[in-house]
């Protein structure tokens, strides 16, 4: 009997000491929920006062609140960078070219891009980069290129902006000369790092030739289709480059000085050796393009002036480029695809 009312006892006890325990679980799971949601509660606070922030400056004055959205980077606060390698890269491609594409086609391919520009929503690009095309005259190519540029750098996870720049009137053209204007243009519209300066002819073969900015001056066109994929001469810095902001500012930008065809390149080649940086390659097997044949242009016959120019790179740097660019901008269209700068070069003095 005693040992009965013993274990009668002993069972009592634990199922006290059961319900006991059960009664904390439930208070501490009430308890650690409420702490979460008021770090969630806090933290989704702080970011709709910083977004309050951005937009109360709205209503205080308009025009800084342009540049102010537009210099905010384009991604998510708080977001994780992209990886290094993007994992949508497909390393070479076999590229088409269909007589009959048109921009309709090319817009309903790329309906992630509004006004030439694109970011990844997955993650924080690693640079944003600006490219910049020179343009007269070349719809066809200026097609193709967009066809097969825009799905390239989405899978390269960029956060991109493409700036056609074009030459009005029938003046010669002016690569060079086009090319600082795309680069100042294009930074009073958004905060980039880096420059793809890009001719609208030339087509990448292979995505794992990142279009993102080196520590050094970067020539992304080791090989074309028509030059047997070798580089065409030692020192060849032409066709597409990169450089960063700091790169560019620091070599006063292009010169504005040739006119017609060939040299400007070389100069901004001698422009980054001047500054001890050193151009800098990917290998010969990614950095194909496809160069879509064409003749050569009227209004951009080969300049006569180029070897003297070169000649005087060293006196005439630092007051011939970014700082004495000055041109007449006749039109900024925002495009879905890319953003139309059109400039008028013909009050300019062509002498050297
Ligand atoms: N460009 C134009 N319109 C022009 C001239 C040049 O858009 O009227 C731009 C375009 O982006 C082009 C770049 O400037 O890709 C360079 O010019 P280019 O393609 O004429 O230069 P490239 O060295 O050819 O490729 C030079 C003449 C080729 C003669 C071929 C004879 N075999
Ligand atoms: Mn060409």
């Amino acid at each position: 009997m005693a040992l009965r009312l013993y274990v009668f006892h002993l069972f009592h006890k634990f199922k006290m000491l059961v319900l006991i325990t059960l009664c904390f679980v439930v208070l501490w799971a009430t308890f650690s929920y409420f702490v979460d949601s008021r770090q969630e509660i806090s933290k989704a606070r702080s970011l709709v006062q910083d977004f309050r922030k951005l937009i109360s400056l709205e209503d205080s004055k308009k025009e800084e609140k342009v540049e102010l959205i537009a210099k905010v980077p384009t991604v998510t606060p708080f977001q994780d960078f992209c990886p290094e390698l993007s994992p949508y890269l497909r390393g070479a491609s076999k590229l088409t070219f269909k007589a009959s594409l048109t921009l309709e086609e090319v817009q309903k391919e790329n309906p992630q891009v509004t006004k030439g520009r694109y970011h990844p929503t997955e993650c924080s690009a690693l640079q944003r980069v600006a490219i910049i095309i020179p343009h007269r005259n070349r719809e066809k190519h200026l097609l193709y290129l967009l066809q097969h540029l825009h799905p390239f750098l989405q899978r390269q996870q960029l956060d991109y902006g493409i700036y056609v720049v074009h030459q009005a009137g029938s003046t010669k053209f002016n690569r060079a000369k086009l090319l600082n204007v795309g680069y100042l243009e294009a930074l009073k519209e958004a905060n980039w790092d880096c420059f793809i300066f890009h001719d609208v002819d030339l087509v990448p073969e292979n995505d794992l030739n990142i279009y993102m900015c080196d520590t050094q001056p970067k020539h992304l066109v080791v090989g074309r289709n028509n030059t047997g994929y070798r580089l065409r001469y030692p020192g060849y810095f032409g066709g597409v480059t990169a450089l960063t902001r700091d790169q560019f500012t620091r070599v006063n930008g292009f010169s504005n000085s040739y006119w017609g065809w060939g040299g400007e390149d070389d100069d901004l080649r001698i422009r980054v050796e001047m500054q001890k940086m050193k151009v800098v390659r990917p290998s010969a097997e990614v950095a194909r393009y496809t160069m879509i044949f064409h003749k050569r242009d009227q209004g951009n016959e080969e300049n006569a002036e180029r070897m003297k120019l070169l000649g005087q790179v060293s006196r005439t740097w630092k007051t011939d480029g970014l700082n004495s660019c000055s041109y007449k901008l006749l039109s900024v269209e925002h495009n879905p695809l890319y953003v139309n700068i059109t400039v008028d070069f013909s009050m300019q003095p062509k002498i050297s």
